[in-house]
């Protein structure tokens, strides 16, 4: 299919050429050819082969130069053409496009008059306030530009994926809010769950694109417009990342979602296969002799129609997946609704900002069975970490609390790792408690195997029930301590310690990686918040998502079980 590849190209031409006054009416030629292309279910490929030029001419928007174009595509996988201007302008659009305000003209004037190609560039430029004396930009906006580009910087140009798939939520809800759309769902790396997003891609079906693409522009969000089209909008949020969405047709909804979704890897393997069983793979479809067989249909057809089981958003990342769906063998993945409690939970006692009884109302709220409240321990002092003796008043306080609630409140703690692997509270306290999270909060440049030999021996103790985020890494801010995986693990696995999958925005830690490196060991898991007050149980969600992205069941992860059971694990 070469439809979304050759409206790309057009719709880049567009972005280009209608800097240029002079270019303008050629510009507008390229995007409404962009439009119909980008629109239409037969390939532009059959088209040509079956009518040649004259049947490329009947599509909307599509002259003699313009078909010439496709078909010198279709030959030889270039425009001449697109390959000259980008020669001239050798720009990252797409990176600069996430400075507010900024659009074609204003990367090209830029790049005519001081040579900035990318941010980098911009970023010198306005640093040596070279951009103030331009026609059309000033002080105000060189200073606007600074600061968009440190939040980016600070970002790596990606965001959180709590903060991506907050927004995409609330975009996706404001546009089924009117009466315009009919199908309307996220899509790309924030459907994947994936911990960083790049941009939030959102799909939508409706009889009114225009209108559709007013309403989205009209989003309170949104900071600027970068391009407005009426198959595919990308603006700029507040956020600091850009949003795209796509208005197609409703009866290819199915295809567009697996196509959207991604990741690219693995849709490129997935169009090979569909070839290798004589079906061609498209946004659009599924075809058959030209015939689209999932129109109407949804993703499952597809991957059932290639004689492959569906396979999960999250794990769509070429991993080994699509191999596995081809014999059949995609696990049930673990579901948010599996979950029957939160394990590591955070109150006032220590450095949460609610009350225990606030926690545990909010946990009944959720429908969990059972929490755990694992505050600090002595040595944590900037967490205000209990000392034994606090500790043993506090759990009286539960146990005198327990008995209001039906839900069971599993006494905890969050013990720190001492730098030489000892717990730090008296094995007195730690015989009273129920559910026991170590964690490392201190000393975390260490060499790796010392880290390594700390980590294994707070295992050995064998009073651990739960290593708390194991890594340590904080997502763009801090890396993981260096350690040995394998090696805890062997020990995780011996002493029956879970690992933690934590499910905090900045931590997902464990991360999939290191869930699908782990899980070829005997081991379980305990997806858990961190919660530092009542909001935080909602990272449940991400945690769950970060499990699915390591293929992990339901089995695996201790916080689905029963109390009964739950209990037994947590006593060895
Ligand atoms: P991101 O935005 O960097 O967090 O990651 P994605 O996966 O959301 O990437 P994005 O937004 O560039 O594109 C969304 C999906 O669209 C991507 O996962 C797969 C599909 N897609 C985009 N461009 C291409 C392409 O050139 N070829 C193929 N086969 N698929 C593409
Ligand atoms: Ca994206
Ligand atoms: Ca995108
Ligand atoms: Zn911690």
């Amino acid at each position: 299919m070469s439809n979304r590849e050759i409206a790309d190209i057009f719709e880049n031409l567009y972005d280009i050429l209608s800097a240029d006054e002079k270019s303008k009416f050629e510009a507008l030629a390229y995007e409404k050819a962009a439009r119909s292309i980008g629109s239409m279910s037969v390939d532009v490929s059959d088209i040509y082969s079956m009518e040649g030029i004259s049947g490329l001419m009947k599509i909307p928007g599509v002259g003699r130069g313009i078909a010439s174009h496709i078909i010198e595509y279709l030959k030889t996988g270039k425009i001449q053409k697109y390959e000259e201007i980008k020669d001239k302008y050798p720009i990252d659009f797409q990176n600069l496009f996430k400075i507010e305000g900024f659009g074609p003209k204003k990367a090209i004037i830029l790049y005519s008059k001081l040579g900035v190609k990318n941010l980098n560039d911009l970023k010198k430029a306005a640093e040596n306030h070279r951009i103030r004396d331009i026609p059309g930009f000033g002080e105000k906006s060189e200073n606007l530009i600074l600061k968009n580009i440190s939040m980016l910087n600070s970002l790596g140009g990606r965001i959180l994926l709590y903060d991506g798939l907050t927004e995409g939520k609330k975009i996706v809800k404001y546009l089924k809010n009117s009466d315009l759309i009919k199908q309307c769902m996220i899509a790309g790396s924030t459907r994947r769950m994936r911990e960083t997003i790049g941009d939030i891609d959102i799909l939508a079906t409706s009889s009114d694109n225009k209108s559709v693409m007013d309403l989205f522009t009209e989003f309170p969000d949104v900071k600027s417009v970068v391009v407005k089209g009426d198959t595919k909008t990308t603006v700029l949020l507040n956020i600091g990342i850009t949003c795209d969405l796509r208005v197609i047709d409703d009866h290819s909804f199915g295809a567009a979602m697996q196509y959207f979704t991604g990741n690219k890897d693995h849709n490129i393997k997935l169009r090979k296969i569909s070839i290798d069983n004589n079906y061609k793979l498209s946004e659009y479809g599924l075809f058959y002799n030209d015939k689209n067989i999932a129109y109407d249909r949804d993703e499952k057809f597809i991957y059932n129609k290639l004689n492959m089981d569906y396979i999960p958003p999250e794990m769509r990342e070429d991993r080994g997946e699509i191999e596995l769906a081809l014999q059949h063998r995609i696990p049930e993945l673990i579901e948010l609704n599996d979950i029957k409690g939160d394990l590591h939970v955070h109150t006032v006692e220590s450095d949460g900002l609610n009350t225990t009884a606030e926690m545990i109302e909010a946990a009944i709220n959720k429908n969990y069975i059972y929490i755990a409240v694992t505050n600090h321990t002595k040595s944590l002092k900037v967490a205000n970490g209990m000392s034994d003796g606090r500790f043993m008043e506090y759990f009286d306080k539960i146990d005198e609390i327990g008995k209001k609630y039906k839900i069971k409140i599993l006494k905890g703690a969050e013990v720190d790792i001492l730098k030489d692997g000892s717990l730090d509270l008296e094995d007195e306290t730690l015989k009273r408690i129920d559910c026991v999270v170590a964690s490392v909060h201190t000393g975390m440049n260490m060499p790796e195997e010392d880290m390594t030999d700390r980590i294994i021996n707070a295992i050995k103790t064998n009073k651990i029930n739960i290593l708390g985020h194991p890594t340590g890494r904080l997502i763009n801010e801090r890396p993981p301590y260096n350690t040995d995986i394998n090696k805890i693990s062997e020990y995780c696995e011996k002493y029956k310690t879970a690992m933690e999958i934590n499910a905090s925005p900045e931590r997902l830690d464990l991360n999939d990686e290191n869930i699908l490196k782990t899980s070829k060991y005997n081991i379980y898991y305990s997806i858990d918040t961190d919660s530092h007050n009542i909001y935080g149980y909602d990272f449940m969600e991400l945690g769950v998502g970060t499990a699915r992205r390591g293929w992990l069941t339901k089995n695996r992860v201790i916080n689905t079980m029963d109390l009964n059971n739950l209990i037994k694990f947590l006593k060895k």
